[in-house]
Order: C-alpha cells, then structure tokens, then sequence
C-alpha cells in the first residue's frame, strides 16, 4: 500500500531527478504520474526500470491524488498548485513562490521537520532554494551547540541550476572556443560562462544585491532561527552540477574546530570528508547524485573570537531540490497522510 503521486515538470533536469529519487529510495507509490506542459506531451521519462509518457498538466484532474511534486517555475506554480492543492492533494513545491509565506512551511527535514505540520493550513509544503538548502544542514547542528550569530558566504553555483539551457550554455560556449564558427554568444547567462565566473544569479534587487542572495538570507531565517544574521554573493561557475559554499560563522559561543568536526560527522545528511593533505576535500564532481551535504577545510576563523571557516558542497539537483523535496514526502507520509 502506498500513495498516488504526480511529478509535474517531469521532463526538467529537477522533474527527472524526483522520478529518479522516488525509484532509489522506493518512496511508496501505488500509481505514480509524469506531468508536463502540451509542449512536452507525450515524452517518456524514467521511473526505475520503467518508463513514463508524460500527460498534461493543463488538464489533469488532482482529486484522489496524496502528493504532487512540483518541479516548474512560479509563474505556472501560481495557476496549478492551488488546483492540486484544493483538489486534496498536498503540493511540495521547488519554486520560490511560497516559499516566504507564513501559512506555507519551509522545510528542510533535517533541519525543521517539525514544522511540517503546518502543511494543511493551504495543503502547501515549500522546498528551499538550492543553496539555501545545503547551507542549513551545516549551519543547524553548529547552531544547536554554539548559536550562530553571523554567516558570510559565498558561492560557486553550478549551470544546472539555471535548467538544461545553462547545461547548454556551458557546453556549447565551450566547444565554440575551439571551433572556429561556433561560437556562442550568452543568452541564458548575461556574460559569457565558459572559462569565466560571473557574480550574478537572478535579479538584481535596490539594495545592489541579487534575488538569490537575498533568497539565502530569508530563508535561513524562516528555516533555522530569525535571530541569525547573513550575508551572501552569489556566484556562477563552468560547472554542470553540484554548488559549492565558502562559509564563514560567527558563534556567540567558542566552538573548537575539531569538536565542529565531531558534531558535523554526526550530523543528519552531512558527510565530513576533512584531511588537511592534497585532495582531502570534496569537489563539486565528486558529489554528483550524491544524497549528502559534504563539508571540508574545517578550521578556525583566528580574526574573530568565535569563528569557523568551512567549505559545504552538494548535488543541487539532488538535495538543493529533488532528494530534498522526495524527503518531504517521506516525513508528510510517516507523521500526516494515511495510506491509501
Ligand atoms: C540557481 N539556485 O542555481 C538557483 C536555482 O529559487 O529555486 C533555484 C532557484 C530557486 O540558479
């Protein structure tokens, strides 16, 4: 026995990796469906060792269905997840758009799961963004020991969390450097990406500073505690998958680095691989289709008097969006929802 679950935006780099998270963790379906828009219809898409012709999501009908996993962007979220949602099914949704709402929880399982009650207050749950969302799990069980006063970061944010036309972007501009007349202009990126970095992700808001900066902030906030304090630049990079963080925290507590290291090994959803030696870190592509949070070059920030320094990477299609969203289901399934 096990739920009815819709994947909407099944064809998109996140809508994949739900199916495939779903298949890996043997999340409990008795009927699974692949939603997309008419332009799509028809694609197949893997679940397991199956495959799925993806419906349409203009006219499908919610009622009867547990949960809905929605994988496209706010404007689209805007018309279909209140559909889904007054039709009875629970929405777990990737996109920015309730995300700041107080009557739709934020949730990070490892980090607030409690608050998932509050789901039934709109039949919403919120996934967080990407970078927010490896940050929290590192940033909470520290917290918990020695309270977080202050975070700076910054990051080094991987295409793919600009969709498969940044993946393309990236490909394509790079093959085009070595093939005279195939060179290629920006289009998703606003400078060129290939060979490059560029500090600019999303819209830039009055204070100078980027949607997705500002994304990290309040989320933060809304997921661990209001009292905490971040500063944040965000950055672009030529790499496929996997964002990567330079965090630096302030405690208002002293936290030994090694006893940080001790915490973070036990920690839920977070992997310490730190030797000081040549590659005793992890790299963006060694955590691709990872479910962890890795975390390397713990060490003390001697500038401040409370102060570590830690390097954070993870799959961001993985736990910056779909593995995160599958294990939101899994906690509305085990404390919320019946059975069908
Ligand atoms: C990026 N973090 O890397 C973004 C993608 O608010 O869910 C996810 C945007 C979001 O471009």
């Amino acid at each position: 026995m096990g739920y009815r679950v819709a994947v909407v935006g099944a064809t998109g780099n996140v809508g994949r990796e739900m199916l495939n998270i779903l298949a890996e963790r043997q999340f409990p379906t008795d009927e699974i469906v692949a939603l997309a828009s008419r332009k799509s219809l028809g694609t197949e898409v893997s679940f397991g060792d199956t495959t799925l012709k993806t419906k349409d999501l203009d006219t499908f009908d919610f009622s009867g269905w547990d949960i809905a996993l929605f994988a496209i962007g706010s404007d689209a979220t805007k018309i279909y997840a209140p559909r889904a949602a007054k039709a009875g099914c629970v929405v777990i949704d990737n996109s920015s758009l309730y995300r700041y709402d107080p009557a739709v929880p934020l949730i990070v399982p490892e980090v607030n799961a409690d608050a998932i009650e509050g789901y039934s207050r709109k039949n919403i749950i919120a996934n967080p963004n990407c970078s927010t969302a490896q940050m929290v799990v590192a940033l909470k069980p520290l917290h918990d020991r020695a309270r977080i006063k202050r975070v700076v970061v910054s990051t080094y944010q991987s295409v793919s969390g600009a969709g498969k036309d940044g993946m393309d972007e990236l490909w394509d501009q790079t093959k085009g450097m070595y093939v005279p007349g195939q060179e290629k202009e920006p289009s998703k990126f606003t400078k060129q990406i290939a060979f490059n970095v560029i500090p600019h992700i999303d819209t830039f808001l009055e204070d100078g500073s980027t949607k997705e900066e500002w994304k990290m902030v309040a989320e933060t906030k809304k997921i661990i505690d209001t009292s905490i304090l971040v500063t944040a630049t965000c950055v672009r990079v030529p790499v496929f998958v996997g964002h990567s963080e330079a965090i630096n925290i302030e405690f208002e507590d002293f936290l030994d680095e090694d006893e940080a290291r001790d915490i973070l090994r036990e920690a839920p959803g977070v992997m310490v691989v730190d030797k000081r030696e040549d590659g005793g870190y992890i790299t963006p592509v060694e955590c691709v289709g990872d479910f962890a949070t890795f975390i390397s070059r713990i060490r003390q920030d001697s500038t401040i008097d409370n102060g570590l320094n830690l390097w954070c990477v993870s799959d961001n299609l993985r736990k910056g969006a779909a593995l995160n969203a599958v294990q939101i289901a899994e906690v509305l399934g085990q404390r919320c929802l019946k059975k069908g």
